[in-house]
């Protein structure tokens, strides 16, 4: 593996970067009085254009233009329009960045690709922010560019081997991002951005089920190491798909999203940017209630987002009874202010959009575990990650009220049983028990994949 010190330099500056905008931004907050140094952040509308090589600019109506800084992994994204054309909004001038595809159902289809003299090594990144970008072509898994005017490619030599202008990490048994050898979050040397890549450190298996993708002894969630972390603006931004079952085979899918804000931001809310598959139907229970979902994430105390105030921004929906989350559809979460664009060349978080993909695996529904009353011993039936062993599961015990009783430690998924102890529920009852399997947290709190199993009578 290629762990090299540029990359921790680079991370370090874009750290260092976080908090000179941190300081602006309190400096700037703090001395208003209608000052114009609120407009020193080089913020710029962008617009252009993309078709299919052999096809028309309207053809790519509601496709999404995802542009990604290339240090912050921050984002902006356009919407495209019946014409094939397409506006960016506050993008930051002064930051190099790469743009990627996302088809009207938000699933990952194409990375930026710019040839170089050598047909086997291609660039990503550009500096230069021209206010019309050069036309864009799709070919996906590539997008590229008509001509280079008023931009220019950074050097990164990234292999190309076929020749074709694909990165190599494009290729893969399950598509993106199992071949490669780097395993920086903040950009990929081999074509693959750390927010898209299933597999930073290419050795086979999907991040999920690892707890130390950069191999050094500290677990990821908890070092705040990974896709999920930022270094400005949101501290983490999380998305739990939580799969349940009944007996009678009946499936119930959820998503909690959750984030936190860095020290000293604020906005009103966040939205949540999908595919209308988990948008369109969802729904949410707000004070007992259930209603359609607005698409927002609250910090009110009352939407599994701790408590109000906290900038830690959260909510549970659940999806129509068809749709269910898709390998590698991108989740965008959007901070937005109250004040919405009335200054938004002051607000750092201005159009900063968060991008998180899901990883390449279909998760399926658990069967009923087996209780054995002698033994006291629950058997998991099935594993709803495939061959995956590396996930942990555990034990809820719920009362005649469905209330949980007990939750037991967690094993891993290598283990089919657990024994629950003798003071795990009261004998005299009426209790029931579900199996939780979860894959590896990416933030602390927070499993990408979670599937619930029917209950069984104790
Ligand atoms: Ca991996
Ligand atoms: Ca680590
Ligand atoms: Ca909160």
């Amino acid at each position: 593996m290629r762990k090299t010190l540029p990359d921790k330099m680079l991370r370090t500056q874009a750290h260092a970067l976080g908090v000179n905008i941190l300081l602006f931004f309190s400096m700037t907050c703090c001395s208003q009085s209608g000052s114009n140094s609120r407009d020193e952040i080089p913020l710029k509308q962008v617009s252009g254009s993309i078709r299919i090589s052999s096809g028309r600019q309207s053809d790519m109506a509601n496709w999404t233009v995802l542009t990604l800084e290339r240090t912050t992994l921050n984002a902006r994204t356009a919407l495209v329009d019946s014409n094939g054309t397409f506006e960016l909004s506050h993008v930051r001038e002064d930051r190099p960045r790469t743009i990627a595809l996302l088809s009207p159902d938000h699933i990952l289809r194409s990375m930026l690709s710019i040839p170089t003299a050598s047909p086997t090594l291609i660039n990503q990144y550009f500096s230069g922010t021209p206010t019309q970008l050069p036309p864009l072509v799709d070919r996906g898994p590539i997008v590229f560019f008509g001509s280079l005017d008023g931009i220019t490619p950074i050097t990164d030599s990234i292999k190309s081997d076929r020749g074709d202008g694909v990165p190599n990490s494009a290729y893969g048994d399950t598509g993106y991002g199992l071949i490669g050898e780097d395993s920086s979050t903040t950009f990929d040397p081999n074509g693959l951005p750390g927010v898209f890549n299933p597999d930073r450190n290419s050795d086979g298996i999907l991040d999920i089920f690892e707890t130390d993708v950069n191999a050094n002894r500290k677990a990821d969630a908890a070092e705040g190491f990974g896709p999920n972390f930022y270094s400005e603006g949101l501290e983490y931004a999380a998305v739990q798909y939580e799969l349940a079952s009944d007996s009678s085979g009946t499936e119930t899918a959820q998503i909690l999203f959750s984030a936190k804000l860095k020290p000293g931001l604020k906005v009103q809310d966040i939205q949540i940017h999908g595919s209308n598959n988990i948008t369109s139907g969802a729904s949410t229970v707000s004070g007992g209630v259930t209603g359609a979902w607005d698409k927002t994430l609250l910090d009110d105390g009352a939407s599994d987002d701790s408590i109000a105030g906290d900038n830690i921004f959260a909510r549970r929906i659940t999806l129509s009874s068809a749709t269910r989350l898709k390998s590698y559809e991108v989740v965008i979460f959007e901070p937005r202010r109250a004040d919405g664009e009335s200054n938004p060349s002051a607000q750092p978080l201005a159009g900063s959009k968060y991008p998180v993909t899901a990883p390449p695996l279909t998760v399926s529904a658990l069967s009923t575990p087996v209780w054995d009353s002698v033994t006291r011993t629950i058997n998991r039936a099935g594993n709803p990650f495939g061959t995956v062993t590396a996930y942990t599961w555990s034990v809820t015990v719920y009362d005649a009220n469905s209330k949980p009783v007990y939750n037991s430690n967690a094993v891993d998924g290598s283990e089919d049983t657990l024994i629950l102890p003798d003071n795990a529920f009261d004998a005299t009852g009426s209790y029931t028990a579900k199996v939780i399997a979860r894959c590896q947290e990416q933030v602390p709190g927070y499993s990408f994949f979670v599937v619930t199993s029917p209950v069984v009578s104790l």
